[in-house]
């Protein structure tokens, strides 16, 4: 761990100089460095407040138990914040294993940890539910796999939304292109939540996108620059995925988000269950999350 206080981050590196830096804030991973450490993969904001003030503008944010503005009634009441306590609380760090394979197959597994009596006193009655979240984050040399394990430790049942606001690092939107959503059906958030079918199967963005994929049959969306493949994203236990861009607008709009035409630089492909709410029973566990391989 390097820092101290709410800035606190953990940093780990393979022998090939790959790398992961995650902040204790939010266990929000901010960098992922590929290519022995030549290429960042994610993207943040210049005006990314890291103080642990706000919720990061950049890297994965976690999202739980509530994807987007709350709803009015039942366990995730309107009192929770925009996407839930998870990216704005402080978590511990549970330590860290490495596997030891041949020179390529070395990963290091770093384990975050967020309780109940981990939070702050409003989000604990916004949501007054007995958990604990087990969050991995596993460097390889070329993917970064993060899981949340969720555990019910309550007498009651509680339903919960979990979604990784992942900022994808690009160089140019103009030469992006987003395969493996062809077919399926979106909420899209642009126009009035209203739902649509995905004609074509390869997506571009040419303007804000705010669109929540449902059900997606097949495990991979993949983001292809310039003809050239550049990410495969691999849900796992997770049916749903988000793409957002915010465009000229959106971007100028936010202060944390920065530079304005970075816009151009970014792509949120959010792997999630955020269509209805997982239940779990007293002492159930839910395990989801994702593996992102660079392919640069
Ligand atoms: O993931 C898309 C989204 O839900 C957008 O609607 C936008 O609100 C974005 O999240 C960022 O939300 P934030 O609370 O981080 O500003």
């Amino acid at each position: 761990i390097v820092g101290s206080g709410s800035s606190s981050k953990v940093i780990a590196t393979l022998p090939s100089g790959e790398s992961v830096e995650v902040l204790l804030f939010g266990a929000t991973v901010t960098s992922w460095k590929s290519n022995g450490g030549k290429t960042e993969n994610l993207w943040l904001s210049e005006k990314a407040v890291l103080d642990g003030s706000k919720a990061v503008r950049g890297g994965v944010p976690v999202v739980f138990p509530v994807f987007g503005p709350p709803p009015k009634e039942g366990h995730a009441t309107s009192a929770l914040p925009q996407h839930g306590f998870a990216r704005t609380s402080r978590w511990e760090f549970l330590g860290k294993s490495t596997s030891e394979g041949t020179a390529d197959s070395n990963s290091i597994k770093l384990d975050f940890g967020l309780y109940t009596k981990g939070l702050s006193e409003e989000a604990r009655k916004a949501w007054p539910l007995d958990f604990g979240l087990v969050y991995s984050v596993t460097l390889s040399k070329d993917s970064l796999q993060t899981v949340v394990n969720v555990r019910n430790e309550g007498e009651t049942s509680f339903e919960f939304q979990f979604l990784l606001h992942t900022y994808l690092k690009i160089q140019d939107i103009s030469k992006i292109a987003i395969n493996g959503l062809g077919a399926v059906e979106y909420v899209d958030k642009v126009l009035d939540a209203t739902t649509h079918k995905q004609s074509d199967s390869s997506i571009t963005v040419t303007g804000e996108v705010d669109r929540v994929y449902k059900s997606i049959p097949q495990d991979t969306t993949s983001v292809v620059e310039d003809g050239k493949p550049r990410f495969d994203v691999v849900r796992d236990n997770l049916q749903d995925t988000v793409l957002w861009n915010p465009w000229i607008e959106k971007a100028k709009a936010m202060a944390d988000f920065s530079p304005d035409d970075a816009y151009k630089q970014m792509v949120c492909v959010e792997v999630g269950a955020v269509q209805g709410w997982q239940k779990l029973e007293k002492g159930e566990v839910f395990e989801g999350g994702q593996t992102i391989k660079s392919l640069l």
